[in-house]
């Protein structure tokens, strides 16, 4: 099935479009296996950022361009002292504030992956609330193989979906893993061909948007609270405040400041 996909932003790196409730940021760099530099990860910070303001869009998809590779993770060309240099000069390991946009995002994200998942592109997927793979699909770690290493989401998020040992496993060994080595080891959630990757994909964001998205933002962070400590409990405490915003016991207090009288808080049930 073909979607009707309307350009929402144009970008030099990436694809963002939207469909029926769906926003999709596509990584558009299949000469390099859709790997990321700076820009590429200001541009997905830009792109989340607006999916997160916009009504319309109540899941998010992040995959890449074409049959080979999902991401493949920083892009060794520009890889220098300290990071990944920018146009400017600065390194840069901009990636990180993209994990915790996309945690931090109150709807959910799918990795809709199409191919190879590797090095910090593994990481994203990894990050992602959901992931649905082609079966052509590969995954894996690679950064103690070049030079690298995720020690904060890409480890520990990443022993919760496998468990320590497989995660070290993983880390310490840099294999690649198949779709289906993945989906056993608890990494993906669906594998499909991948001619229906796109259609499975928008099935399942088309179930999530018929749900209560309030309650998908709690449980979402609720679950990412448990590893995100203090700032974990700051957010899904911000989404308790959002609530109760809602509740006429807090628009209760602010009129009675307002209205300069005492606040009534008596007419409100004391629930067991
Ligand atoms: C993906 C692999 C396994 C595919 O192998 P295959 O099929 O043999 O294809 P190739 O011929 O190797 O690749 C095709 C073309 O694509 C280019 N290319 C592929 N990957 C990259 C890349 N990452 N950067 C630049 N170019 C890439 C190839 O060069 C080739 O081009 P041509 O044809 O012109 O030669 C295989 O390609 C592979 O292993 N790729 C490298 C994977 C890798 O090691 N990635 C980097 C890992 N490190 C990170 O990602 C760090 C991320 C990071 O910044 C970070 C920092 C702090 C905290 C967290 C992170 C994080 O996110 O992890």
């Amino acid at each position: 099935m073909k979607y009707n996909w309307t350009t929402i932003k144009e970008y030099e790196d990436i694809k963002f479009e939207f469909c029926d409730g769906v926003g999709k940021v596509t990584i558009n760099r299949p000469r390099v296996y859709n790997a990321f530099r700076p820009q590429t990860v200001k541009e997905m910070i830009d792109a989340f950022d607006i999916c997160r303001e916009r009504q319309d869009i109540g899941v998010v998809v992040l995959t890449g361009e074409g049959d080979k590779a999902f991401c493949s993770g920083g892009d060794q060309n520009v890889k220098g002292h300290g990071g990944y240099v920018d146009e400017e000069g600065v390194p840069r390991l901009n990636v990180l504030d993209l994990h915790k946009r996309i945690r931090s995002l109150p709807k959910p994200v799918v990795a809709m992956v199409n191919g190879y998942a590797i090095g910090g592109g593994h990481v994203l997927h990894v990050v992602c609330d959901l992931t649905v793979a082609s079966e052509n699909a590969i995954f894996g770690q690679s950064g103690p193989k070049v030079g690298s290493f995720d020690a904060g989401f890409g480890s520990s998020y990443l022993a919760r979906h496998v468990g320590q040992k497989k995660a070290r496993e993983i880390w310490f060994l840099c294999k690649q893993y198949s779709a289906k080595e993945a989906e056993d080891m608890g990494l993906v959630n669906r594998i499909v061909p991948f001619d229906s990757l796109e259609e499975e994909t928008m099935e399942w964001c088309q179930i999530m948007l018929q749900r209560s998205p309030m309650a998908l933002r709690m449980i979402k962070r609720g679950l990412n609270a448990e590893l995100d400590g203090q700032s974990g409990i700051m957010e899904m405490a911000g989404d308790a405040t959002l609530m109760f915003y809602l509740m006429e016991e807090a628009q209760e207090g602010r009129k009675a400041f307002l209205e300069k009288r005492d606040p009534d808080f008596k007419q409100f049930p004391k629930f067991p």
